[in-house]
């Protein structure tokens, strides 16, 4: 899938702004036709989640309208024209002048809908619905009733009733974007890229969509620049697709540290004519798992950093660039070369500005809190399906992407765990042999999923929820395991998630739970083992800032405090202890 291109054959326009919006708690929007255009809507922030804009929003799930009108230019006549959805959480329907357009199904990854033949030249009327509510069917799933499963039932329950620990933010939460290509256009490019020696191997991929007067001459040209290269291949189309393959002696490697992109350019062309063009960043890079090793580009790479979340006051989980430069400026402060998308795909901005920076990415699917009862499992297991493939459709030719997550913490049990695990790992790999594929899990070596992996994740709370007060013997325990786990799959692992909430300011000596002293100990003293086992490759610190989540006796103040920042990115002791580590390895 090609993110929306500004240059002489594309046009695109962001409609962010502030839209007509209306919750809608009876239903009544659909019989009162509010999907032909509604009045009575008040403004509304596009981007952003709509539960921290308003006084009674906050904890109302949907559903819940928006509309926006909007004119065309004038030199969008004669092109395709699309609609672009970057993230709608979690369902959504649109409709463009009364016309039902179609609809989507999962928070976090972009949709779009070809507007050509219903779009006007003025006063067109786009209505999305939207609708959060969380439901046992849904992934990630939520208030679900009966047998506990998970850590909230086991401590009075969370309100949102969320399978998952983190807020339940709903809307329209990254751009809407309106664009416009050529009639015949690139619909869709694939790079890999590969090493043989010093030279490297891009291979690229064209697809294009259906021509208008029969494709037999179409050409694709693919044109790779930048470190004083500069090399064309121009080779036919057959049928929709056209490939190549670019040689790059003494290429200049992608890493952390050393981000080195080239530039490629691919334009369909027809009888000398340039009809499309399209470009796109190049990482030469490979990826791959040697024993007990992770291997970059041939060496062996162990990940610091963390797992994260798209939050942030106010705009909740909407697209904030802002945020995004000053998280990376903070993980390049404190020595990070590396996150996990947890729990859920993140912005496109956020993949791209990885790749410029040089940070090495987990990503993620939004399969967290998944279960295993029966009643809704095969819809669940189809939802997940989609979103591993809409994932790396989305995200593949991201040099920083190193490897795919297809779940975090799955309630794993026999019998249905292992073949659904199988299924999805299986059609991640068939869909991009190139990358690893994972899990994050917390059941170790019970996990059922770990089987399937090249890569095991790992999430640990010892001396947290486990040993509480007790890093001594929660450290010990965590070495046996992770000895355990490594004998049983022998196969490279990283730790996902380990660390401890601390209230910005609280203090104590020695140190106790909830004070920043016990979460720098714990952090410190989990990385000392870490360190000692050759088959660790990589510590992730849950959680990098602290978050926004559902009320429960476990969350002062509807915050997960396990970052080693604040929610609004100021530093605890944890912070600086980082650092040292980190800046020092
Ligand atoms: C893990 C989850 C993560 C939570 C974390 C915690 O993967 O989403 O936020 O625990 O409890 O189980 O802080």
């Amino acid at each position: 899938m090609l993110y929306p291109q500004f240059n002489r054959f594309r046009q695109s326009h962001d409609l962010s702004g502030f839209w007509d919006f209306r919750f809608d708690p009876e239903g009544a929007g659909e019989g009162q036709g509010w999907s032909r255009g509604f009045d009575r809507g008040r403004p509304i922030a596009v981007p952003a989640s709509w539960n921290d804009q308003f006084e009674e929003g906050r904890d109302y799930l949907g559903p819940a309208w928006y509309q926006t009108r909007f004119d065309l230019p004038w030199n969008w006549d004669g092109k395709r024209l699309i609609v672009r959805f970057g993230s709608v959480n979690y369902l959504a329907e649109a409709w463009l002048n009364g016309t039902h357009l179609g609809g989507h199904e999962g928070g976090h990854l972009p949709f779009e809908f070809d507007i050509t033949a219903l779009a006007k030249l003025e006063a067109n009327c786009l209505v999305v619905r939207v609708d959060g509510e969380l439901a046992g069917d849904r992934v990630p799933p939520g208030n679900v009733t009966g047998e506990a499963v998970d850590f909230f039932a086991s401590h009075g329950g969370n309100y949102p009733q969320a399978q998952f620990d983190f807020f339940s933010f709903c809307g329209i939460q990254r751009p809407v974007l309106l664009y416009a290509v050529p009639t015949e256009a690139l619909a869709d490019l694939t790079v890999i890229t590969d090493l043989q020696g010093s030279t490297g191997q891009v291979r690229v991929r064209a697809v294009k969509g259906p021509a208008e007067g029969g494709d037999a001459e179409a050409a694709a040209r693919f044109t790779l620049r930048g470190h004083g290269l500069e090399l064309a291949i121009t080779t036919d189309f057959t049928g929709d697709t056209a490939e190549a393959v670019l040689s790059v002696p003494g290429a200049a490697l992608w890493s952390p540290g050393a981000p080195h992109l080239y530039e490629l350019a691919v334009e369909i062309l027809r009888h000398g004519t340039v009809l499309d063009a399209y470009t796109l960043p190049v990482g030469i890079r490979t990826v791959v798992v040697d024993g007990d090793r992770l291997l970059l580009n041939g060496h062996p790479i162990y990940l610091t950093g963390f797992g994260r979340h798209e939050d942030f006051p106010v705009v909740g989980r909407g697209l904030l660039p802002p945020v995004i430069v000053k998280d990376y400026a903070l993980m390049d402060w404190i020595g990070a070369n590396s996150f996990r998308t947890s729990h859920y795909p993140y912005s496109e901005q956020m993949l791209d500005m990885a790749d410029r920076l040089g940070f090495l990415v987990i990503a993620e699917t939004p399969a967290v809190g998944l279960y295993f009862r029966e009643d809704g499992l095969e819809r669940r297991a189809e939802l997940c399906l989609q979103y591993v493939q809409e994932l790396i459709a989305r995200d593949r030719n991201h040099p920083s992407v190193i490897m795919w997550s297809v779940a975090n913490e799955p309630h794993s049990k026999p019998p249905h765990a292992a073949p659904f695990f199988r299924r999805l790992l299986d059609e991640a790999r068939a869909l991009d042999g190139t990358r690893p594929v994972t899990l994050a899990s917390f059941l170790g070596e019970a996990e059922e999923g770990f089987e399937f992996c090249d890569v095991l994740c790992l999430n640990r709370y010892n001396g947290w929820y486990t040993e509480p007060g007790d890093i001594a013997r929660g450290t010990a325990l965590l070495s046996a395991e992770l000895d355990a786990i490594h004998r049983r799959f022998g196969k490279p692992l990283i730790l996902t998630e380990f660390g401890a909430d601390a209230i910005s300011g609280m203090h104590a000596q020695p140190p106790e739970m909830w004070s920043e002293e016990y979460q720098a100990e714990l952090i410190g003293r989990y990385i000392d083992v870490l360190r000692s086992k050759p088959y660790v490759v990589g510590e992730h610190v849950w959680n990098m800032c602290d978050f926004k989540t559902s009320q429960g006796v476990g969350r002062a103040g509807a915050l997960n405090h396990k970052g080693v920042f604040t929610r609004d990115r100021r530093p605890k002791l944890a912070a600086h202890r980082l650092r040292e580590i980190w800046r020092r390895s």
